[in-house]
C-alpha cells in the first residue's frame, strides 16, 4: 500500500466525531444498548436516504446486530467479535482497487466514499448457520463504485480480501482459517442493485464487530459472502478463491445463494432461528434466494442450483 494512498484525508473527516466517540463509549459500558436511544446525540445520525429496496419486516436491535456476529477474526464465538474487535485500527483506511479495471490504484476510503450517496437498506441476513436477522444497513451500490474505476472487458468476476493484520485481529493468531478470509462474486451478481458496501448500520458508522469501515453485504447469499473490513477488491477473468468454499468444498460452494432446497450436509437448510425472537419464538421457513428471487432468480436461469451451490 503506498503511491496514491493520502494520509492527510481521511475518511473519519466525512464522518462527524462525535458519533464515533460516542459509539466507543456506548459499547464500552454494559447494557449499553438499553440507553441508547436517549444517549445518542441527534448530531450523530448519518443522513441517509430511504429506499424501494428495503424490507418493512421488524429489524433487530442493535445489541442483537452488534453482540451476535461471525467475524472470525476476532474469535469464533457468537460473542467474540463484540468482545475483541475494539483493537481494530479502522482509521487511516486504504482499499486497493486492481485487476481488470480502467483505474487501478490504492484510495483512500474517504475517496471512496465522496460523493457518494448512501442509502439505508434494511435487509435479511441469513447465515448459513440457519439463524437470520433484519438489519438497517448503511452504504451505497457496489455497482456505482466499480462504474467509477472503470471495468475493463474481460472482467467476470469480483475478488474481495478482507485486512491481514494478526496484532489487532486476534482470531488471526490462530490457524483457525487460511488468512486473509477472501470471497467473490460473478461480476453481473457484483453488479445487481441489492449488492452494497456497507458503511454503517442502525444509523450510525459501521461498527468493529460488523466489519468496519468498509464491508460488502449480498442478502440473497448466505452470510458468509458479505466478507467484511474489505482492504483490497479486484476485477479477474476467473473465480476467485473464496474462503469457506476453499475449507469445507463440500459443505460451502462459491455461489452460496441461500436456497431451503439444498440442505447443508450437517443440517436443514429449511427453516431458520430468527435471532431477537426468544427460544419459544418458532422457527420461520427459509425463503429461495432469502426472498429476494424475484429480483435475482434471473441471474442463475438454466443453473442447476443443487449443483452450484
Ligand atoms: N472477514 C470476515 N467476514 C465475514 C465473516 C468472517 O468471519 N470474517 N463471517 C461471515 C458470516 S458467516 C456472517 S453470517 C456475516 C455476519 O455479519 P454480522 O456479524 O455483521 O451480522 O459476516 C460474514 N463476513
Ligand atoms: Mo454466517
Amino acid at each position: 500500500m503506498a503511491e496514491r494512498f493520502r494520509p492527510d484525508l481521511r475518511w473519519s473527516d466525512a464522518t462527524p466525531k462525535a458519533t464515533w466517540l460516542d459509539r466507543r463509549r456506548l459499547l464500552a459500558g454494559a447494557g449499553a444498548a438499553a440507553g441508547l436511544a436517549l444517549a445518542r446525540p441527534a448530531a450523530a445520525a448519518i443522513v441517509a436516504s430511504p429506499s424501494r429496496w428495503s424490507t418493512d419486516e421488524a429489524r433487530n436491535s442493535l445489541a442483537d446486530v452488534t453482540g451476535y456476529n461471525n467475524f472470525y477474526e476476532f474469535g469464533t464465538a457468537k460473542e467474540d467479535p463484540a468482545a475483541n474487535a475494539f483493537r481494530l485500527t479502522t482509521d487511516p483506511w486504504a482499499v486497493v482497487i486492481e485487476g481488470l479495471v480502467e483505474r487501478p490504484g490504492t484510495y483512500d476510503l474517504a475517496d471512496l466514499l465522496r460523493g457518494r450517496p448512501l442509502e439505508e437498506r434494511i435487509y435479511r441476513l441469513r447465515c448459513v448457520e440457519a439463524w437470520s436477522m433484519v438489519i438497517p444497513w448503511i452504504g451505497f451500490e457496489l455497482a456505482g463504485l466499480l462504474a467509477r474505476v472503470g471495468v475493463r472487458p474481460g472482467a467476470k468476476y469480483v475478488a474481495f480480501t478482507t485486512l491481514y493484520r494478526p496484532e489487532e485481529m486476534v482470531g488471526q493468531q490462530w490457524g483457525i482459517l487460511a488468512w486473509p478470509y477472501v470471497e467473490g462474486l460473478r461480476l453481473d451478481e457484483a453488479m445487481h442493485p441489492l449488492t452494497i458496501l456497507a458503511t454503517g448500520l442502525c444509523g450510525e458508522p459501521l461498527p468493529n464487530q460488523n466489519g468496519a469501515p468498509l464491508r460488502l453485504v449480498v442478502p440473497w447469499k448466505y452470510g458468509f459472502k458479505s466478507i467484511k473490513s474489505i482492504v483490497r477488491i479486484a476485477l479477474t477473468a476467473t473465480e476467485p478463491p473464496a474462503t469457506w468454499n476453499r475449507t469445507q468444498p463440500g459443505e460451502y460452494g462459491f455461489y452460496a445463494n441461500v436456497n431451503p432446497a439444498v440442505d447443508h450436509p450437517r443440517w436443514s437448510q429449511a427453516t431458520e432461528r430468527r435471532i431477537g425472537g426468544g427460544i419459544l419464538a418458532p422457527r420461520v421457513p427459509t425463503l429461495a434466494f432469502n426472498g429476494y428471487g424475484e429480483h435475482v432468480a434471473g441471474l442463475y436461469a438454466g443453473m442447476d442450483l443443487a449443483r452450484f451451490y
